[in-house]
């Protein structure tokens, strides 16, 4: 956890990324607590701009924070024909929410944090993220994202798990159980799109976490994002259809580049969407046979 050592942060994780760690060399610590959930850091690095550290491990740096925030936002968005009402839970950054609230089709944004902490000092330390909460169309709710899915039952077009790791308190919103209530708090043909883990990491893990979501949801398919700064360079999103017949690799909206420029994407595209579940064979093999 004290991974700050001659103005290097290292990520040690020996349970998730045992043997290999990966390093940001910080120019400032700008904060640290205990919350009542967590450790939280942030720091200014010398090349990925600010970074957010939960309990020692990097959640988003503003480098490349929008690799993250966009595939895991835009992928189920534009997977649904008519996402007016999205929920979104964690993401207590407001990355997603940022990038949620600028689709065109969606009316209303309900948001579910557990740390306050995380949310004010993300407001102060990392505006670029915390703009999200700006917006008019949100509404955050600080609270539990399980008791707060058995109160809400077919309500959302589209329900979105920006969690950290399965390591903790994070490791329920990977299991079964979680993709049950995200089903009964789904409206008709709703979608989910959750942190899926990296498959160089644990493959195993990718797919238990899959066959969980397929016990609930009839279309399960996983995708992959570019994210320098999370371990392997990588990280996947699982994503479940309530809709059988949906093929999630095929966008229903798709933008042209002069909307993409509008919406100020800077990864996701129509191609990219399509790409992002093009996985290597040996993957493929491992999730879908
Ligand atoms: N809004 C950004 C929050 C990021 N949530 C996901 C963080 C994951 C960090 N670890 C990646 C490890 C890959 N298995």
């Amino acid at each position: 956890m004290d991974a700050i050592s001659n103005c290097w942060f290292s990520e040690i994780q020996d349970e998730l990324w045992p043997g290999q760690s990966f390093s940001l060399k910080v120019k400032q610590l700008l904060h640290r607590e205990k919350s009542k959930f967590q450790d939280i850091q942030l720091v200014e690095t010398e090349t990925y701009g600010r970074c957010l550290i939960l309990d020692g491990i990097i959640q988003c740096t503003s480098r490349d924070e929008f690799s993250y925030q966009e595939m895991i936002s835009f992928l189920p968005l534009c997977c649904h024909p008519n996402p007016e009402k999205v929920l979104i839970v964690g993401g207590g950054d407001g990355g997603v929410a940022r990038e949620v609230v600028k689709h065109p089709m969606v009316k209303e944004v309900h948001q579910v944090e557990i740390d306050d902490r995380v949310v004010e000092l993300s407001k102060k330390y990392l505006p670029g993220m915390a703009c999200g909460f700006e917006s008019n169309k949100l509404k955050l709710t600080i609270g539990d994202g399980f008791d707060y899915m058995k109160n809400h039952k077919n309500e959302f077009d589209v329900i979105i798990t920006d969690s950290s790791d399965p390591i903790g308190p994070a490791v329920s919103l990977f299991q079964e159980n979680y993709y049950g209530l995200l089903k009964n708090a789904l409206k008709e043909g709703g979608i989910v799109c959750s942190q899926g883990g990296s498959f160089w990491l644990d493959c195993d893990y990718v797919k238990k976490t899959m066959n969980g979501c397929g016990l609930h949801f009839p279309k399960v398919a996983y995708a992959v994002t570019s994210v320098p700064s999370y371990p392997c360079g990588h990280i996947g999103f699982i994503i479940g259809s309530l809709d059988a017949n949906k093929c999630l690799q095929d966008p229903v909206k798709k933008f042209d580049p002069r909307e993409i420029d509008l919406l100020n994407l800077k990864y996701y595209t129509s191609q990219i969407h399509s790409a992002a579940f093009s996985l290597p064979r040996w993957v493929e093999k491992h999730l879908y046979s």
